[in-house]
This record gives structure tokens, sequence and C-alpha cells, in this order.
């Protein structure tokens, strides 16, 4: 008789065990979590189908609210289709890896017919080549800096399988440096940025998003080459407003065990705002952040917003 598969809440309790704030451990100059690292080979060798979506990211940057506006659009704004399973499983994450039996994404995405939708955190650098031979659709969300960092060191404190944040001053210090899961913010974003004309890539931002989500939701609907009718796209920009996703449990992350996300430290789903940096940094860690900040851009000019 066959197993019945764990569910992704029965695999991670399951290991336990084996679970730990992993280290960093750099490939080709991007540190990344260190079981990451250590499959690296066949991570980068993934092929996926020319049919294949990526939604690619920094971390902390608008995610999961953009695979869950594309999972919607794909499905034609069918809410209990989209609840069929949590994020993790719906749209997996290309490069995780974590201690058997959780599966990693490669895992979960062998099983899966295209088209795939998939997540990434990879820096543009480090995305397999075949999503470029193949021409897939690749989405990137960026997000302002500041509201950036301030979301992953919340994130740091409560997922328990990433580095400790440490104090806030050397969390800013450690962003500024690149020495966070993924390495550099500002490579990543340039990355991306640099390529988006040549590579097709839609890039948006998380406080465009913020401001005008109908907006951003048709602009991702032409980017797929979707045509929803307008009630549908107005019950899309509903069911993923903050307020909604907050309190969808297949989509606030609370299938992820305490084990791994404590969220009695930080919810996942923490504020969702632009402009909760002005809350974390003293005026003199802006003036510093913002004089680093000049420097490390200066070869690019992306329209970021730090409030709307
Ligand atoms: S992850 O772990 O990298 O996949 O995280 P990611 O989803 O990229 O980012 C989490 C932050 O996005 C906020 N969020 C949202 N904001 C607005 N609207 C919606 N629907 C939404 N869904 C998630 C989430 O609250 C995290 O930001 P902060 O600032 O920490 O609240």
């Amino acid at each position: 008789m066959e197993e019945t598969p764990l569910s992704y809440e029965e695999a991670i309790n399951k290991a336990a065990g084996s679970l730990t704030r992993f280290p960093l451990t750099e490939v080709q100059g991007v540190p990344l979590m260190s079981p990451i690292a250590g499959q690296w080979s066949s991570i980068s060798a993934f092929c996926p189908d020319p049919s294949d979506l990526l939604i690619a990211t920094y971390p902390k940057a608008g995610t999961t609210w953009t695979q869950e506006i594309v999972d919607l659009l794909l499905h034609n704004g069918d809410e209990e289709i989209c609840k069929r399973a949590p994020t993790v499983e719906r749209i997996p994450f290309l490069e995780i890896q974590a201690p058997p039996p959780i599966p990693s994404g490669l895992q979960l995405l062998k099983f899966m017919k295209p088209p795939r939708v998939i997540k990434t955190h990879l820096p543009i650098q480090l995305v397999p080549e075949g999503f470029w031979e193949n021409k897939c659709k690749v989405i990137y969300v960026a997000r302002n800096a500041k509201d950036n960092l301030v979301s992953y060191y919340h994130f740091d404190r409560m997922n328990l399988t990433q580095p400790e944040p440490g104090p806030w001053d050397g969390y800013i210090q450690k962003f500024m440096r690149g020495n966070l899961g993924w390495g550099s913010w500002y490579d990543h974003v340039k990355g991306y940025w640099k390529e988006r004309e040549k590579r097709n890539i839609l890039y948006l931002f998380y406080e465009d998003m913020k401001e005008n989500p109908r907006r951003e939701v048709e602009r991702i609907m032409h980017y797929l080459d979707l045509s929803l009718s307008d009630d549908i796209i107005d019950k899309i920009v509903q069911l993923t407003s903050f307020k909604v996703m907050k309190d969808n449990p297949m989509a606030n992350y609370t299938f992820i065990p305490k084990i791994v996300f404590d969220q009695s430290i930080s919810e996942f789903m923490r504020k969702g705002e632009v402009g909760d940096w002005t809350n974390h940094f003293t005026p003199a860690q802006s003036q510093m952040f913002d004089e680093d900040y000049k420097r490390q851009m200066a070869d690019v000019d992306i329209p970021f917003r730090t409030s709307i």
C-alpha cells in the first residue's frame, strides 16, 4: 500500500531535530543558507520548461503577495482553488533545501507539471541558465532598501533557520555589506534592473503595489497575456489585500510550525506598509544609511520610494 505523503507541517515536525539556524556559505561570492550551498550543483542544473514562470525577489520584498496575485490570475480569481495548498506547495521555492523528510524546492517541482510558477530569491547571476535559454517569463519585485531591511530584520528574528539577526544597529551594517542570506540587496535590485529589457523581465515595485494595487495586478495580467473581467480583477485585488492575506491560512505561513517560524516573536504578515522604517531608524542611522546608499547605487537610477 502506498504511504500517504506527509503534509509540509508534518514533515517539518519530523525533521525538528535537524533544524537549526543554518550558517551562510558563499556560492560565487553570495552568502546562502548552508543547505542551499551544499546542493548548489543540482539547483543550478535545474532546467525549467519554457512555459514556467519565475517570481524573483530579494527576501521580504513582496514575494508572497505577488505569488498570491499570480496564482489567482492564473485561476481566474478562483478563491477556493487558490486555497488548495499553502503557498510553498503551490509555488515551490526553487533553491530551498531542508533536512528530510521536508521536501526541497526541486523535489516539489519534480512532481508538478508545467506550466509551473516558481519562487526564487537568487540574484540574477545565480538563476539557472535554463530560465534564460528557455526564455521563461520572470517577474521581479523590488522594495525600498529601508523597509526591506526592517522586514528582513524581523523575519530573521522569527525564522529559526536563518542566522541570528543580532542587535538592530549591527543588522543595518550587515545589510549594507551584503552579509545576509542571498547577499547584497544593492547588487540584487541592480542586477535584475540592468537586464530587465534584454531579458523581458517585468520589474515591479512593492510601493507601486501598495499605492495602486489594481494597476499593478493589471500590469501582471498583461505580462502573462491574460485578460480577466473587471469584476475578477477587483476580486483579486481584494483577496490579495494585506488584511485578507493575513487571515488566509494558505498564505500567511501559519502552516509552518513554530520550530521554524515562531510567529509569537514576529508575524510573517507583520505590517505590510511603506515607511515602517521611520519607526526603526534613528536620524543618525538614517543619514549614515543614505550616504552609503548613494555610493552603492551611484551607477543606476532605480526609482525607489521610501514613502508614498
Ligand atoms: S519572503 O519570506 O521573502 O517570501 O517574504 P515576502 O513575502 O517577500 O515579504 C514579506 C513582507 O511582505 C508583506 N506582505 C504584504 N504587504 C502588503 N500586502 C500584502 N498582501 C502582503 N503580503 C505580505 C509582509 O507583511 C512582509 O512585510 P513586513 O514589512 O514585514 O510586514
